[in-house]
């Protein structure tokens, strides 16, 4: 669709609503800023780029006259498809875009895309610095902060691309097509937003939908829905597995200690784990999948192997903060939900304080408690599912639990039980979103609170 002089509508005012109004306006498109929240001021929205001084803000509701004009919608990744004003636009025939729609159509070059429930972040990034090391051009997108859309317009035939695709932004790619996709796992999460497990996993194997014969796709070989969705997408895509727990005939695995690969010529020896700076199998997992996205991009395995070895973990992930009287501190803010603080709890080697809890995407948190293993010292409960989370605890037989207001409260309450040889994990298994408005944000006042016990 050509854009130029077509009436469009960004819905949302976020990082991702902002970045697709500069490029639609870049394009010569008559755009429109939406947000559902009324409580929004239109200045400060407008005040976020020079680009956006003149344009229409529309916040609250929205008329019926307006959606009858418009040519197109692009979504933000947080607006959910059955809003009912996604509804209106719908049945009114507007076209509704993803923010990584619009961002791939005007993109150039080529692309990795990476999505799965965990892991998507470090495994872009550790995609990402592993493209510097081997190509001029490059760029890293999408749900790990940097909207696409914002290097979109600045891409060239020559850009290599790491993306960072969540389920929110799949729901709404309609010609989107990476060279190499890949799924890294799937656990239930944002079940509010799709509904049920069968939807979640269908929107993330959607990432391949638009792949040609002989494009790559890289699958965890351990999680049984992705087998069997290798098994299926085969016969056309070449697909290729990593494995923590077995020898693979052909793909990447783990064995002794050491990463190995198994293809036509044999088996390479990748690295040993030890030479990583990133710790755990959750972990492991993300470089193999690193390595074998960047290599079926074609970078040289000599080139993947030394990023992988100076590759630093990604902050907010099992992120060391600071040791205060013998305590040491971890800011695991980005696991936000149960199965990613699973991974938290269990690469703690002390006992632990352990903060919990915040926004409610209706998970179960039963797998998270058994995984405490008898290193929770007390489990500190923050947000909108502190009763929720007790009860499951309850429910284990684990009573060791703590109520606090806010964030503050429960790091100064860790720092004034928690005893030399202790670890204190903010690790909540629940997105941010009822207290704060990111897990960043989160996890940077965490790190805040906790060195303000330093002086
Ligand atoms: N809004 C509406 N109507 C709605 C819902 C939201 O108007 O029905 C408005 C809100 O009032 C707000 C704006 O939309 O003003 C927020 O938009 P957004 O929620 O899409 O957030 P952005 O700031 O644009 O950030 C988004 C991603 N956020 C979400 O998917 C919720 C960021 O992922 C991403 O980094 C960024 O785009 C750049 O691509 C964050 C995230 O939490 C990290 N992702 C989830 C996750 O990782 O689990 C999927």
């Amino acid at each position: 669709m050509e854009l130029k002089g077509k009436q469009v509508l960004v819905a949302g005012t976020g990082v991702s609503g902002i970045a697709a109004a500069k490029l639609l306006l870049r394009l010569g498109a008559d755009t429109i800023l939406y947000d559902s929240n009324e409580k929004l001021c239109k200045e400060d929205i407008r005040a976020k780029a020079d680009a956006l001084k003149e344009v229409p803000v529309v916040l609250g509701a929205l008329d019926t006259d307006l959606i009858r004009r418009l040519d197109l919608a692009v979504l933000s990744p947080g607006v959910p498809l059955d809003q009912p004003v996604v509804r209106r636009l719908a049945d009114a025939g507007v076209p509704l875009w993803g923010e990584i729609e619009l961002a791939y159509r005007c993109a150039k070059g080529r692309l990795a895309a990476i999505t799965g429930t965990n892991g998507k972040t470090t495994t872009t990034a550790l995609v990402g610095e592993i493209f510097k090391s081997h190509f001029a051009d490059t760029a890293i997108v999408g749900n790990i902060g940097i909207p696409y859309t914002s290097l979109a317009a600045q891409m060239t035939d020559e850009t290599v691309t790491a993306a960072e695709i969540s389920s929110f932004q799949l729901e709404t790619a309609d010609t989107f097509c990476p060279d190499v996709s890949a799924i890294l796992n799937i656990t239930p999460d944002h079940l509010n937003r799709h509904h049920s497990l069968e939807c979640y996993i269908a929107v993330k194997e959607s990432i391949t939908k638009n792949q040609k014969p002989g494009q790559a796709c890289v699958l965890n070989y351990e999680d049984e829905v992705l087998r069997a969705f290798g098994n299926k997408i085969s016969g056309n895509l070449n697909v290729i597995y990593f494995s923590s727990k077995r020898k693979l005939e052909s793909g990447f695995y783990l064995e002794d200690g050491v990463i190995w690969l198994a293809g036509d010529h044999g088996i390479q020896k990748i690295t040993a784990v030890d030479a990583l700076n990133l710790l755990g199998v959750h972990n492991y997992e993300n470089v193999m999948a690193a390595a074998a996205i960047a290599n079926a991009m074609g970078v040289p395995m000599e080139k993947i192997v030394k990023v992988l070895q100076t590759f630093q973990a990604v902050e907010h992930r099992i992120e060391y903060v600071e040791e205060i009287a013998g305590v040491r501190y971890y800011n695991d803010s980005k696991a936000t939900n149960p199965d990613a603080a699973v991974q938290g709890i269990r690469a703690m080697e002390r006992p632990t304080w352990l903060i919990g809890g915040g926004y409610d995407k209706q998970s179960e948190y039963g797998d998270w408690i058994d995984a405490f293993d008898g290193k929770v010292q007390k489990l500190v409960l923050i947000g909108a599912t502190k009763e929720k989370i007790a009860q499951a605890a309850a429910e284990k037989g684990f009573s060791e639990v703590v109520m606090c207001g806010t964030l503050e409260e429960a790091v100064a309450y860790c720092h004034a039980h928690a005893r030399p040889k202790d670890a204190v994990l903010l690790s909540p298994a629940c997105a941010s979103w009822d207290m704060f408005p990111n897990y960043e944000e989160r996890g940077r006042i965490f790190k805040e609170t906790v060195r303000s016990f330093l002086a």
